[in-house]
């Protein structure tokens, strides 16, 4: 069912294969109410980069999925630049089938915790499903961790991406992206030393599965001291936090990461700029006073992103 707007979302597969060619991956954004959606909408606008949405079934849980995809409808409306809707860690078939249903661009099946065999079942089944529809599909094969300085290589292959696998795995579903684990890992604190990203497996797979095919990173928040500090600045307790460099990226692009998702990012600006308000205006109590630098604070994270992770600017 198309969203009611006279402008439709984009095919999630049409943003991930052009930026594949033009060597820049689009960011996709975790959307959890209004005024995240608004700031990443007009960072995209003002930039003139394509954006991927992204609601996870947290996100459905927190602001009912009725809720957000009429928010995004108004996005749609007030934007012209090409927008994907992606349901993000869908753990089972029902709830993409009912995204599908929804009017959603794609759908994330994540069945990494399963074994292969499972997680070929599972996946087959709703790309099965989405295809009819004309609604892409992105899996995940092996465990998001971080790495720890002295992670063995055997404990490495038990949880990154096998090449092999991931080569069988998506001709044996059709899936269309594939989130890989080479050492990223969701949330503010993704390395207990060194910040380290399994460049050789990334390229292995890029090997294993074409040069023609999108690959999809998670926990790809860079974590941003300022960020943080501003959090902490102002009250939080966040210390030790590391995500991922930004220097990485132009690595990760240039051996077929089309993907990258954002959520921690966003979540440290929001949290920053409300609690500064706070700190430097006690007596405020409206939502809209607070709100508002919450909101332009993840625009600007967004923008940085997107400059970071490329675009051809055309959209
Ligand atoms: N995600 C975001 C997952 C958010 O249930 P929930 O809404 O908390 O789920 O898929 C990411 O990959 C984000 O990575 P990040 O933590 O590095 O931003
Ligand atoms: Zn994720």
């Amino acid at each position: 069912m198309p969203l009611c707007t006279s402008r439709q979302l984009v095919p999630t597969k049409e943003l991930l294969l052009k930026a594949l060619k033009g060597k820049y991956a689009v960011g996709a954004y975790n959307v959890n109410n209004m005024e995240l959606l608004q700031a990443i909408v007009e960072a995209g606008n003002e930039l003139r980069a394509p954006l991927i949405l992204q609601v996870s079934e947290g996100a459905r849980k927190y602001a009912d999925q009725t809720y957000l995809i009429k928010l995004v409808e108004a996005a749609l409306e007030s934007s012209d630049i090409p927008i994907a809707l992606h349901l993000d860690h869908g753990e089972g078939v029902e709830i993409c089938k009912a995204c599908i249903d929804g009017g959603f661009s794609s759908v994330m099946i994540d069945g990494s915790k399963h074994p292969f065999e499972e997680n070929v079942a599972i996946v087959k089944q709703v790309v099965d499903y989405a295809h009819a529809r004309g609604v892409s599909v992105e899996a995940e094969l092996g465990r998001l961790a971080g790495v720890e300085d002295n992670i063995s290589v055997s404990e490495k292959d038990a949880i990154f991406t096998n090449p092999r696998e991931a080569k069988e795995f998506i001709e044996r579903t059709g899936v269309d992206s594939l989130a890989v684990a080479i050492g990223t890992s969701h949330g503010a604190y993704k390395f207990k030393g060194e910040a380290k990203l399994d460049f050789e497996r990334l390229a292995e797979i890029q090997e294993a599965v074409g040069q023609g095919y999108p690959l999809v990173l998670h926990g790809a928040s860079s974590v941003p001291e300022e960020l943080v500090k501003i959090c902490n600045d102002n009250g939080a307790e966040i210390p030790g936090a590391k995500g991922v460099p930004e220097e990485m990226f132009s690595q990760a692009t240039k051996l077929g990461v089309a993907k990258i998702n954002v959520d921690t990012d966003l979540r440290l600006a929001f949290t920053g700029a409300i609690r500064k308000h706070f700190k430097e205006n006690p007596s405020h109590f409206d939502p809209r006073q607070y709100l508002k630098p919450a909101r332009a604070a993840v625009k600007e994270i967004v923008k940085h992103k997107i400059q970071v992770f490329g675009t051809d600017g055309k959209a």
